[in-house]
């Protein structure tokens, strides 16, 4: 008989410790992978990357209605065709409410999904950890009259959030991307809930980096002025050369450091990299990390980033605009 971890959904297998499912003894209810994540927050090796395209179509055969979660770090093009490709019906749940800058109202937020995003879809706020619309969100999935799939972002707290509903048996729960590996039902009665593999983004992060990427926190902002061609280096991710004297702020886990480089070395001119034009008002995103904001129109490089890993948004800070 197949037997699915708890934790992650992954079926549980005892023959082979380099895959995933892997436990000693068949009669656990948790793979090696989430027993470690869970008990010694061990992220050794933990890391699988799911693709996003495997999701949809497990999701497309699938009736009920999915609940998107996605928060603030994945406010970008790629993230919105995920929800866009769901077929059933959906709700856009802005997740971790708690780490959006205090001075960003919910109101210009909704107002920046509707139009940049194209969402037209019920839109809610959620933060499990300060209990922000948990128990009008847990009432909402309890009393559906269709199966509910918790779908969204890698990492934006959707087993989180349904553990609320468990005393004991709990999602496996981590700081790494894709910890939740497949469908997995909810031992609750009375209704059908489901956690669902989080959609993640087709780059590779480096794993010692992953752990300090999670925003636990309200985000402050990190205001840098740079002289031209000054450098704005985010640690281990990536380099931002303005060509033009500017200010960005920045928006990022405050476990990344942020560097000003004014070093001119014409070595580092020779590598790759990506020349963007961005225009006022404007959110440079790096996918499920964080943003940069540009008041300012500016001419930039950038390096050590892919093109699939950046995204430009007009951005809902200094909103007026959207108010
Ligand atoms: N600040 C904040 N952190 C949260 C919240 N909910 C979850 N987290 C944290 O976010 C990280 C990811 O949470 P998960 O619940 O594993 O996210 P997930 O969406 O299930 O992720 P995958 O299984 O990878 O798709 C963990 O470190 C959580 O503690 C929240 O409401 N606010
Ligand atoms: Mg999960």
């Amino acid at each position: 008989m197949i037997k699915k971890c708890l934790g992650c959904g992954i079926t549980l297998q005892d023959e082979n410790p380099c895959d995933l499912g892997y436990t000693p003894l068949l009669s656990n209810n948790y793979c090696q992978r989430c027993f470690r994540l869970t008990n010694y927050q061990d992220l050794t090796n933990a890391y699988r990357k799911i693709t996003s395209q495997s999701i949809l179509d497990k999701l497309q055969n699938k009736k009920g209605i999915a609940y998107f979660f996605c928060d603030i770090l994945n406010f970008n093009h790629e993230a919105f065709s995920y929800f866009h490709q769901i077929k059933m019906p959906k709700v856009f749940v802005v997740s971790k409410s708690d780490i959006i800058p205090k001075n960003i109202k919910y109101i210009t937020i909704t107002n920046f999904l509707k139009r940049y995003g194209k969402i037209e879809d019920e839109i809610i706020f959620l933060s499990t950890k300060n209990n922000y619309s948990v128990s009008s969100l847990q009432e909402k999935m309890q009393n559906s009259s269709v199966p509910v799939y918790t779908v969204g972002m890698t990492n934006a707290g959707k087993s989180s959030f349904l553990n609320t509903f468990l005393k004991d048996n709990k999602l496996t729960v981590s700081k790494l991307p894709n910890t939740t590996l497949d469908f997995i039902k909810l031992d609750i009665t009375a209704s059908s809930i489901y956690d669902v593999a989080g959609f993640n983004y087709d780059f590779k992060i480096p794993e010692n980096i992953l752990k300090n990427i999670t925003v636990s926190k309200e985000m402050k902002q990190i205001v840098m002025p740079l002289k031209e061609n000054a450098s704005l280096y985010i640690e281990n991710i990536g380099r931002i050369v303005v060509l033009n004297k500017t200010s960005i702020s920045c928006f990022f886990s405050s476990n990344l450091k942020i560097t000003k480089m004014y070093d001119n070395n014409p070595l580092y001119f020779d590598e790759e990299c990506i020349e963007k034009k961005i225009n006022s008002s404007t959110n440079l995103y790096i996918k499920g990390i964080g943003f940069c904001y540009f008041k300012e129109s500016s001419n930039v490089k950038i390096y050590h980033l892919k093109e699939d890993q950046i995204d430009l948004m007009p951005s809902f800070i200094g909103g007026n605009f959207y108010e």
